[in-house]
């Protein structure tokens, strides 16, 4: 297959498509079809079939169907359901604060390491606060990596420290400080309570009382994190899931850089 294929998009081949008006896409464009699962606390039966309809059309979906129903236990009933969606999103008028680096892959960033600053890269690494999370962080740092990418342990030019989980702010700043850090990488998972909010909010407050803010590369990430939040709270930048390495660090020299950090 030719590689003009593989990057069409829906709108290079369906007219009816239209990206102020967009719709869910289940069998033919504009057809709405949504997928939905849940368990209505109430018995296995024909009242809750029918009760799973009208809520349905209630959030807003026509031709509701339940193609699939289960009594979980006594007194509740779980359902799988289509329908479809009549509401519609302007897509082309999305604005998403993104990252603006560009990702660069292990050798690419060790080359541009070389050129730009002949030393490695110090960064240092913890989920912090209570969070006992760990996997996240180590996708990032551990010499293995994730999913095909290598962590930064693996990276010639870059000195990597995972300091692990539930590493006190305090702490978390004394070893940067101790290992002459660049950059500080902070994961955070649980989010209930805004936890991670009150967490990260703390680490910059104390990072600006010493001041040492400017100093270091700042950056936090997690499957709830987002770099609007990320920026809104103080970091240089934040990052979600489907993360690897390689976007943290490519942002990482490519800002050290922007900055005129030696
Ligand atoms: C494994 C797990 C655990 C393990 C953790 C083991 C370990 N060593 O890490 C254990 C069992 C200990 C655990 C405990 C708890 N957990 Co838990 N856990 C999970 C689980 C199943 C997977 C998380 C995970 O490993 N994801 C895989 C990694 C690779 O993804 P990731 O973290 O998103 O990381 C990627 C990106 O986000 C990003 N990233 C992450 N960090 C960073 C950092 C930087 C700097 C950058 C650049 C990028 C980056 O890059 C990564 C790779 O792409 C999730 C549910 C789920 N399926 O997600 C719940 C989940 C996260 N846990 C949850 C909860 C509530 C808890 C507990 C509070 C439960 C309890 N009541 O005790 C405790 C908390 C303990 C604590 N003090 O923190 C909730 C969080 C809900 C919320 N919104 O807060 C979840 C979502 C489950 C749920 N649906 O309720 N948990």
């Amino acid at each position: 297959m030719s590689e003009g294929l593989y990057s069409m998009e829906a709108k290079d081949f369906d007219k009816t498509l239209d990206l102020t008006k967009v719709k869910p896409y289940g069998d033919t464009m504009n057809d709405g079809k949504v997928q939905l699962s849940f368990t209505l606390p109430v018995p296995c039966g024909a009242e809750a079939v029918e009760a799973a309809k009208q809520l349905i059309r209630k959030m807003g979906m026509e031709n509701p169907q339940v193609v699939f129903y289960k009594e979980l236990t006594q007194g509740f009933t779980f359902f799988n359901c289509y329908g479809s969606c009549s509401q519609t999103v302007d897509y082309q008028g999305i604005y998403v604060p993104k990252v603006e680096s560009s990702t660069m892959d292990m050798y690419e960033t060790d080359a541009y390491i070389k050129e730009h600053f002949g030393r490695k890269i110090v960064v240092v690494g913890a989920s912090t606060g209570t969070d006992a999370h760990t996997v996240g962080i180590d996708a990032i740092m551990n010499m293995k990596g994730y999913a095909g990418h290598y962590g930064l342990e693996r990276y010639e030019m870059v000195e990597a420290y995972n300091l692990g989980s539930q590493v006190p702010n305090e702490e978390f700043i004394a070893k940067g400080l101790e290992l002459h850090a660049d950059a500080l990488i902070v994961s955070q998972t649980v989010t209930q309570k805004d936890v991670h909010i009150h967490n990260l909010v703390n680490l910059v407050e104390l990072m600006e009382a010493e001041g040492l803010r400017d100093r270091m590369i700042l950056v936090c990430g997690g499957a709830r994190i987002t770099h609007e939040l990320a920026k809104e709270l103080g970091y240089d930048a934040g990052f979600g899931m489907n993360t690897f390495a390689d976007d943290v660090i490519s942002f990482i020299v490519q800002e050290m850089v922007k900055r005129g950090m030696k």
